[in-house]
């Protein structure tokens, strides 16, 4: 068993980081971008200086992003759904809504199915047994044509808008104040700078990070942000949309290429253990358009998805055996991080593959893990630095204190360099591929990341040839033909993920003229068929290597709109594109929404503008094609259909670690119903009585993660493990500043130093006073900085329901003077 390189938040962002200087609003919440993101923060001072910008933050802590916003909002963890639900509220009975963006550019209209309902907390179609939902019945009602109904009056009471004003009634500004401590004059002043944004020409761009993420209902966080910027017709507008500020450098790139258990390279999906027959694979991925007219991007699924097998397998690839689609594995469940911990702990897990990460310190819950490592036959760990997880069997004292005699798992640590020692692309949040040259050879025995899987993988082929195996056929027949097999060279990989021609390529429109000879590197997606004529291994990165050359490596700065969106720059995928969904930056006429920040338009023959359009080209305003190309009714979606595990619309569930024991909007249902939780881990959930305190953690500046500590000058700045607190918590509790304190959750305890200070202040909750304590992330065994606590001791192992992402910033802990 191989593990997969972590990803904590997911998405991307809708605009990019540049783009972030055009907005009138800027919202930083769930995030703390100046710390975290601090180059790319200073486009949100370009928009303060020189476009007036507001600049909002919500956050448990007074940040350093809050120490530069015009408003700062205190908020209690995991309840942004409850805030955004009330920015809903407000907009909706307000009527500061973008209305004619709505009516043409959402589901809006649409009518939703008889038999969707919402009571008591729960949606139609609940399993309790299962926790999960059956969701037919959030669909569409559907017109004897196969198409969706729509009521463009918006008076249906089952179309969405109606629904949808219904959902978030309950959603007060006294309910807001109640869940989320925040108060109320703070909420409505938020809620009339963003209504301020519903005009077509203003905009507010909303900045997120983990603070939206790591919650057991993160991914409903950020539709609720979407379904706002859908209301006020911020999606797809220069200075607009939704924008996930990732972590590590090419995160973004991680998830791009499918390095998660269910992903193929461009988010198409593995098949499952069900899913035998390759056309109904296909077919149910192959989506049906819901409205007449419809472009439906997910019809080219069989073109992307064949040119990936082709990449693969080559000519062993043909039609006759479905592209070699028996070969792929079939997926019984999904091996995300948490769950691949707990199989270890069952003893069903036997090795396991590290690279680039460091579970130990960055997964919730430590005693679980230790226990699940000590399980493990062998443990191969590719990494720069000796890591906690290479070393997890260590005696460290207080700090890692296991019996290494009793611990039988074989590790094997093979030394990689890292990004400066090789040259590569990084892709950003904003989707930017760029390319970086080597800066220095690698120490030691240090080998590229590309090299060492080469050299197992030659290795593994090797053995499968001389003693046979299961099922030998994927890995003797994969496509290897690099020029140093045992090496394969970046640009390599680079020009393989863009794709090539396999036989000659002819014009669509003019069978004898030919545009791309067999072999030539193909110049963007579009060019992609699903006849095994052309190889691509990764659809979206397609365009990014061309004829013309490495496209991720250009460094042309001009900007001629002044948007900032620089189409020499890099590459951005998809098809170098920088704002998604833009076409919704035009009125259904073609014309744009705002004169002044104009991004694509209609000049009577086709679309054109700054900024590569994202809609068919030649696709005239009168034909009716909606703007939002990757859904089968072309409109955003208000209301999500059966995408998300809990729901079509957000709703606010506790933390599984709640500080006030309830959920006041529905107290039979508290927390998320959908969300997994292994036995085992249900008794180990803390309650409010012994553990009364929200607790929260996060990263500071001065180091990154893990890694930092191993370097002398950042553990020089941040040379000891501390946890915040309030002064009121502090005087209740007899500590002061500089206090060594003990911090404890039902997994285990840390210490640290306290720091006592007014940017962590108690808020008023359902009736009750609900303190924070703020836990930076950093510490652990292995370095060169002081010694510490992992931080994911206390933590708890339950994950968002959509993507697992573990609920790191939503838990409970008692603190006292040690
Ligand atoms: N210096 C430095 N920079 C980094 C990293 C690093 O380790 N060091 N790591 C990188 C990585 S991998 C990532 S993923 C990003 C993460 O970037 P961020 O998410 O911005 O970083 P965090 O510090 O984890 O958390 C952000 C904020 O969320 C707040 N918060 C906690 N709970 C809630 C909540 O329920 N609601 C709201 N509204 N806010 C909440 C916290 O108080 C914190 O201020 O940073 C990247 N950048
Ligand atoms: N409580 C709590 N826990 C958290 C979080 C939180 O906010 N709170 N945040 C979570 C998040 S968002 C993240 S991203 C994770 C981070 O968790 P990890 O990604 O596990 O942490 P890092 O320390 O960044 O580990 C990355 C490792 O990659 C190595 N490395 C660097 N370059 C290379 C390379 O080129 N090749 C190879 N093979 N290795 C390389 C580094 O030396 C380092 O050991 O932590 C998560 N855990
Ligand atoms: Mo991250």
């Amino acid at each position: 068993m191989a593990s997969l390189a972590p990803t904590f938040g997911r998405g991307a962002m809708t605009n990019h980081w540049v783009d972030i200087k055009n907005a009138n609003v800027i919202v930083v919440m769930g995030g703390n971008a100046a710390e975290a993101h601090p180059c790319g923060f200073k486009w949100v001072t370009e928009a303060k200086a020189h476009n007036h910008a507001q600049f909002i933050v919500i956050d448990p802590r007074f940040t350093r992003s809050a120490a530069v916003a015009d408003l700062y909002a205190p908020i209690r963890t995991g309840t942004d759904i409850t805030f955004l639900g009330g920015v809903i509220n407000y907009l909706l009975s307000h009527g500061k809504i973008q209305h004619q963006y709505v009516k043409a550019y959402t589901n809006a209209t649409l009518i939703v199915n008889e038999g969707y309902k919402f009571e008591d907390g729960l949606f139609s179609g609940y399993d309790e047994a299962g926790r999960t939902y059956d969701k037919s019945s959030w669909s569409y009602e559907l017109g004897p044509d196969g198409y969706a109904l729509v009521d463009e009056t918006l008076q249906h009471p089952r179309c969405v808008l109606s629904l949808m004003k219904q959902h978030y009634s309950r959603y007060t500004p006294e309910m807001v104040h109640n869940i989320c401590g925040t108060p109320k004059e703070l909420f409505l002043k938020i809620c009339d700078i963003l209504a301020g944004t519903s005009v077509p020409n203003r905009t507010t761009t909303f900045l997120y990070a983990l603070g939206w993420t790591q919650h057991s209902v993160g991914s409903q966080i950020i539709r609720a942000a979407a379904l706002v910027q859908l209301l006020l017709g911020n999606i797809g507008m220069a200075g607009g949309g939704v924008n996930a500020l990732r972590g590590h450098s090419n995160i973004q790139g991680l998830t791009d290429l499918g390095l998660l258990s269910n992903l193929l390279p461009g988010y198409l999906t593995l098949p499952n253990e069900k899913e035998t027959d390759y056309q109904a694979y296909l077919a149910k991925r192959t989506l049906k358009p819901l409205r007449p007219n419809q472009f439906n991007y997910w019809s080219n699924y069989p073109k992307f998805h064949v040119s990936l097998m082709k990449s693969w397998w080559g000519d062993m690839a043909t039609k006759e055996n479905n592209w070699c689609f028996d070969w792929l594995p079939k997926l019984d469940v999904e091996y995300d991080i948490m769950r691949q911990f707990e199989l270890m702990g069952q003893g069903k897990m036997h090795g396991y593959f590290c690279q680039g990460f460091n579970p130990l310190a960055a997964i919730p819950n430590k005693a679980k893990l230790i226990k699940g490592l000590s399980q493990l036959k062998y443990l191969v760990v590719i990494d720069p630095l000796a890591t906690e997880t290479s070393c997890f069997w260590e005696n460290h004292g207080e700090y890692n204190d296991v019996d290494p005699s009793k611990i039988q798992t074989e590790v094997i640590r093979l030394p990689s360099t890292c990004f400066a020692e090789e040259d590569g692309s990084l892709t950003n949040s904003g989707r930017w591929l760029q390319w970086h040259w080597k800066g220095a050879e690698p120490p030691g025995d240090a080998k590229p990341d590309a090299e060492i899987m080469a050299g197992i993988f030659l290795t593994l082929r090797e053995l499968y040839r001389k003693e046979g195996g299961a099922f030998p056929d994927p890995i003797l027949n994969l496509s290897w033909g690099y020029r140093q097999p045992h090496s394969p060279a970046p640009v390599e990989l680079a020009k393989e993920y863009n794709g090539k021609a396999l036989a000659d390529l002819s014009d669509p429109k003019d069978p004898t003229k030919v545009i791309l000879m067999k072999g030539q590197q193909l110049d963007g997606f579009a060019q992609l068929k699903d006849d095994g004529t052309t190889a691509c291994g990764c659809w979206l990165f397609s365009g990014s290597y061309t004829e013309k050359g490495n496209m991720m490596a250009r460094r042309d700065n001009s900007d001629p709109s002044g948007l900032g969106n620089t189409l020499n720059w890099a590459f951005s995928w998809p098809a170098n594109r920088r704002i998604m969904y833009n076409r919704a930056s035009c009125n259904p006429e073609g014309i744009p929404w705002d004169p002044n920040r104009r991004v694509i338009w209609w000049d009577g023959a086709k679309w054109t503008g700054v900024d590569v359009p994202d809609f068919k080209i030649d696709s005239a305003p009168a034909e009716g094609m909606n703007p939002f190309i990757m859904q089968p009714e072309g409109v955003g979606r208000l209301f999500a259909l059966d995408k998300m595990a809990e729901g079509p619309f957000p709703e606010h569930y506790e933390p599984f670690e709640t500080p006030i024991d309830t959920n006041p909007l529905h107290p039979k249902v508290i927390s998320n119903p959908a969300a997994r939780v292994f036995k085992d881990d249900w008794e180990m959930f803390g309650k409010s009585k012994q553990y009364p305190y929200a607790a929260t953690t996060y990263r500071l500046t001065e180091h990154f993660h893990f890694w930092t500590k191993h370097t002398r000058l950042a553990s020089i700045m941040q040379p000891e493990q501390f946890v915040e607190i309030s002064p009121e918590l502090a005087s209740e509790k007899g500590v002061k500043a500089g206090d060594q304190v003990k911090v404890w959750s039902s997994r285990g305890f840390i210490k640290a130093v306290a720091v006592v200070t007014k940017r962590i202040r108690p808020l008023q909750v359902n009736g009750k006073t609900v303190h924070h304590v703020g836990i930076p992330l950093h510490w652990g065994f292995k370095g060169v900085a002081k010694s510490g606590y992992l931080a994911n001791i206390l933590t708890p192992f339950v994950g968002d329901a959509n993507s697992q992402t573990p609920e790191f910033k939503s838990f409970l802990v008692n603190i006292e003077k040690a």
